[in-house]
């Protein structure tokens, strides 16, 4: 299709067919596709030294996945899928590194990733058609197409605390956990954030450290992961039914192998509904949510009830009354937040060496050499954890100088929040694609689900476009604008936009808040982009 890749005298800009920002599920996918399938020039770039994107970087202790591991992977190839063994419903992050790896090793896809080295800008170049892409490390390549793979949640959120680099002992952002871990046992350790990761790290911490001080702005709601292992029967139980999982998943709403029950949570009896919501908590795992009644995220009154059952949970299990009502929340419906999945959360709350400091009466002032001041008191802390989260679904992409025709700047065109036509491409952005960009379904499904759809929806386009000898593909503004109306347009039946959250981008200041992902589900997300395609790909403008 193009120049050889080591076809490139002194001096001379490579010329390749494509280059991949990231190698975690995204990135390792399109390689494969566009590399294996499609006989591309491809080039990877990523700033970790390995593969595993999120599951590189998340060492923290007790991270894990939520999603259960037989299907939170790829389904693109049933070689993979059968000879791959999952230990247990809840794999650990180094579990989940390991199969990463695995699927790099397998495809031998890392001949064609360039790890440490960081993409720094992008800029279009209107007359040959083609992207400049260049590294912080200097290297200067051109492509045809630029993929963007880097993730929905990997730019990590340091909050500008005063004082943060005062602090004299050792602190560390969840999503730079350093590799050989960090010795914990005997130490003051302080977290600030409970989110899915801070709610997964405080019981590992909890059972080491000498003491552990929780600083929370907004309790969450979380249910009970109930984490098996897998005995032989079960592993032989799914892979005889992979074919009938994977289809599920890409028919569901939310990329699980289940759907929500048919009935509404007002249309049972108060002791229906008592049993339904028991059993699901029982059972653990998003399938509360995802498996539950349908109108959870849609309905205010059928939210109120549900989570009021969870708070009832969290009141059940924390010894301390007081406690268990800091940790009630009362300021957001559930699921309006991602919600977290935990492993003995609210039980931490009931050891001697484990306390909560609500930082919404009484907000940090400053972060000291010796550990941490609110405005009521302070905190002497040996290690101090930033289980803070992300700059989501734009943060990453945004840290790129990405120009696009004319010069533009990507920095410019989502200064009032991210613009795209089905998540997968920006007006004035021509060759430039988004897997699990902002306006697309993303991070409420199950993510490698969405992330092969979109990975196949771009090989296809590409597809075509070689076929009919193209070489320029643009989302059109008009389609661009129609798109993102609708998406708000949609986020409003939800609940969604009820929550500071990072969906909505309240957890960065001076972000613009807007419902970032696609709320309307993946059954109708795929129809539109299948309509797209079927309709000549309408909204979309090639070129020659
Ligand atoms: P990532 O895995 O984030 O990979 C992006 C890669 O791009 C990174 O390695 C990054 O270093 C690289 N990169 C970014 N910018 C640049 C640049 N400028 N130059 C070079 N490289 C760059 N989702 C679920 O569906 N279920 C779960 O249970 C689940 N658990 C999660 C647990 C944690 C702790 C986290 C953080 C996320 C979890 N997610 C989960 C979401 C997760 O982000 C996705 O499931 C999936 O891993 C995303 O893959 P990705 O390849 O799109 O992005
Ligand atoms: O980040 P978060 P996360 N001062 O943004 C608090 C995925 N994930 O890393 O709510 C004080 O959810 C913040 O408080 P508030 C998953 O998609 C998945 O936990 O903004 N506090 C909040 O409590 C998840 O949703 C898994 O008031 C501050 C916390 O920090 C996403 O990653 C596991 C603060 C951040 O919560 C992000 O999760 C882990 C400040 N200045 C992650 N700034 C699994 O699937 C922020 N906070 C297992």
């Amino acid at each position: 299709m193009s120049a050889q890749k080591g076809n490139r005298g002194e001096g001379e800009t490579r010329q390749l067919d494509a280059v991949i920002i990231g190698a975690g599920f995204s990135g390792l996918y399109a390689l494969y596709k566009l590399r294996d399938v499609m006989g591309m020039d491809v080039q990877v770039y990523e700033t970790a030294d390995g593969v595993g994107g999120a599951w590189y970087w998340n060492r923290y202790p007790g991270s894990r996945c939520d999603s259960e591991s037989y299907y939170y992977c790829f389904s693109f190839s049933e070689e993979l899928a059968q000879e791959w063994e999952w230990s247990g419903k809840y794999p650990e992050q180094p579990e989940i590194e390991r199969y990463l790896n695995h699927v790099a090793d397998r495809f031998d896809l890392r001949r064609d990733i360039q790890f440490s080295t960081r993409v720094a800008s992008a800029r279009f170049d209107d007359a040959a058609n083609c992207w400049e892409v260049c590294t912080e490390q200097g290297e200067r390549v051109r492509a045809r197409y630029l993929i963007s793979a880097v993730g929905c949640l990997s730019a990590a959120n340091l909050p500008d605390i005063p004082g943060r680099d005062s602090f004299q002992g050792e602190a560390y952002h969840t999503a730079a956990w350093p590799r050989e871990g960090v010795d914990v046992k005997g130490k003051r350790v302080g977290i600030i954030g409970t989110g899915s990761t801070g709610i997964q790290a405080t019981p590992r911490i909890a059972a080491e450290a000498a003491h552990l001080t929780v600083f929370q702005r907004t309790p969450n709601f979380t249910v009970p992961a109930r984490h098996t292992l897998f005995a032989p029967e079960d592993q032989a139980e799914i892979k005889k039914n992979y074919s009938a999982i994977f289809e599920r998943t890409r028919r569901s709403p939310a990329g699980f192998p289940y759907f929500p029950i048919e009935r509404k949570t007002l249309d049972v009896s108060a002791e229906e509904r008592q049993q339904i919501l028991e059993e699901l908590w029982e059972e653990g795992g998003f399938k509360f949510l995802w498996g539950g009644f349908s109108d959870m995220m849609t309905d205010p009154a059928a939210n109120a009830l549900v989570s009021e059952f969870i708070r009832n949970k969290i009141r059940a299990s924390v010894n301390d009354p007081e406690t268990a009502e800091l940790l009630c929340p009362t300021d957001h419906p559930y699921g309006s937040k991602r919600p977290p999945i935990d492993s003995d959360y609210y039980v931490s709350f009931n050891r001697d060496n484990v306390s909560l400091v609500d930082i919404r009466s009484a907000p940090i002032e400053a972060i000291t050499p010796m550990g941490l001041r609110t405005q009521d008191a302070e905190y002497e802390l040996d290690v101090l954890v930033f289980a803070t989260g992300f700059d989501a679904m734009t943060g990453a992409l945004l840290k790129i100088d990405i120009q696009g025709a004319g010069g533009r700047k990507l920095a410019d065109a989502w200064a009032e929040g991210p613009r795209s036509y089905l998540g997968l491409q920006v007006a004035g952005f021509p060759n430039l694609f988004t897997i699990t960009g902002p306006g697309s379904p993303s991070v409420l499904v199950n993510m490698p689900v969405s992330i092969e759809h979109h990975v196949d929806w771009i090989s296809d386009c590409i597809e075509r476009m070689r076929e009919r000898g193209e070489t320029r593909i643009e989302a059109t503004e008009a389609a661009q604008d129609a798109w993102v109306e609708h998406v708000a347009e949609v986020s409003k039946m939800t609940l969604i936009g009820q929550a500071d959250s990072w969906y909505v981008g309240a957890n960065i200041p001076g972000k613009p808040r807007v419902v970032m992902p696609y709320t309307g589900g993946q059954p109708l997300y795929r129809e539109r982009v299948e309509a797209v395609v079927n309709a000549d790909y309408e909204g979309f403008e090639f070129r020659a």
